[in-house]
């Protein structure tokens, strides 16, 4: 008669050696299945005397019984080592520090920007916003730009769709008409006192912005950031001009080690006018005079297109250019690292 236990260590072997839940299932047929060894021993019962069958068919049971057994344990383990595969596989480490998001910052020219604001902002002059796409009345003839102006040329200026042939539109290319607007606006608002003989409250304003200039090269973008400024009022003189301007710019580069001198000069919409030099009295950039900025006493017709009597009043104004500002508080030598986007230089100025 065939051993029991024999049959039973045989299928645990078997159990053992499958090591994949698919040779495990062929290994559970060989003793289990139809064609299996405990059903051979079943149908071997059929030929015991009568006397033999309950115990023997009981032992066949528990032999099934232990080779069930083996079986379900042995599932369990290749499922639990295939758990610990895919485990292992997928593991995190949750010890790992996160991915931080990276703190952004202000562009260095944003930075110079809410500077030149704060400063301004100080001496009680407000600052005014105005379109980019003007039209040539506001941006040159309003500016008392003579008509054959060279600055009007197409190898200057943008020029863009939308206006006639006699008044076209183009890209500022300064941000003076922002000035003139303020002014027709500020000049509106007061009318009554103007016509009355009373004292109008004085125009104090900065413009700061982008312009536009057919130009391209390591000092110059064909975008550029501009600041003006400009006070009118009864009683205001270059005298003005130079304590506001040397006050602004010793502010700017946190610095009293700082000259100003002004050199004549000519604009369309200044009389007298004047370029602004600087000169450190410390610091790499000591002892050399630098063009920082242009400027002058408004021209009369310029008040007039105000809606001002130029005997009447008087002011200044200047422009500078706020990537060329920024340059120099900073030491950075080339324009165009300002426009390239380049996060390396950039992060440097968070
Ligand atoms: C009004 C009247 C007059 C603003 C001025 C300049 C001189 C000037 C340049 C400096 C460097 C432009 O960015 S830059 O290339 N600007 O030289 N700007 S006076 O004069 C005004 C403005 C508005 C109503």
């Amino acid at each position: 008669m065939i051993d029991l236990n024999a049959t039973v260590e045989d299928a645990k072997a078997a159990f053992t050696q499958a090591k994949t839940p698919a040779e495990l299932e062929n290994s559970k047929a060989q003793f289990l299945g139809k064609a299996g060894r405990i059903t051979a021993l079943m149908k071997d019962l059929a030929a015991l005397p009568v006397d033999q069958k309950k115990s023997r068919g009981a032992e066949i049971n528990l032999a099934k019984q232990a080779i069930e057994a083996a079986l379900h344990a042995r599932r369990e383990a290749l499922a639990d080592a295939e758990l610990q595969v895919q485990l292992q596989a997928e593991a995190l480490d949750v010890t790992l520090p996160g991915r931080r998001r990276a703190a952004g910052g202000l562009h260095p020219v944003s930075l110079s920007t809410e500077r030149i604001e704060a400063i301004f902002g100080s001496m009680g002059f407000e600052v005014a916003q105005g379109p980019e796409i003007e039209s040539d009345w506001f941006n040159f003839t309003a500016l008392n730009t003579p008509e054959d102006h060279p600055a009007r040329s197409m190898h200057d200026t943008f020029y863009v769709e939308g206006g006639t042939a006699a008044a076209p539109n183009l890209l500022r290319t300064h941000t003076s008409p922002v000035q003139i607007r303020h002014a027709v606006q500020h000049v509106k608002k007061y009318r009554h006192l103007i016509d009355a003989g009373q004292t109008m409250p004085e125009i104090r304003v900065i413009v700061p912005g982008r312009c536009y200039r057919v130009d391209s090269d390591a000092t110059h973008s064909p975008m550029f950031h501009q600041v003006e400024g400009l006070w009118v009022g009864q009683n205001i003189s270059f005298k003005d001009l130079k304590v506001v301007y040397l006050d602004f710019i010793q502010a700017f580069f946190e610095t009293r080690e700082l000259d100003i001198r002004f050199r004549p000069s000519f604009f369309p919409f200044t009389e007298p006018s004047a370029e602004i030099d600087i000169m450190f009295g410390a610091g790499p950039l000591k002892g050399r005079w630098l063009e920082v900025s242009g400027s002058g006493q408004v021209h009369p017709n310029v008040i007039r297109n105000m809606g001002l009597d130029p005997e009447l009043y008087i002011g200044f104004a200047f422009g500078s250019g706020i990537d060329r500002l920024t340059m120099l508080r900073y030491g950075v030598d080339d324009l165009r690292l300002f426009f390239d986007g380049d996060v390396r230089f950039l992060s440097q100025f968070r």
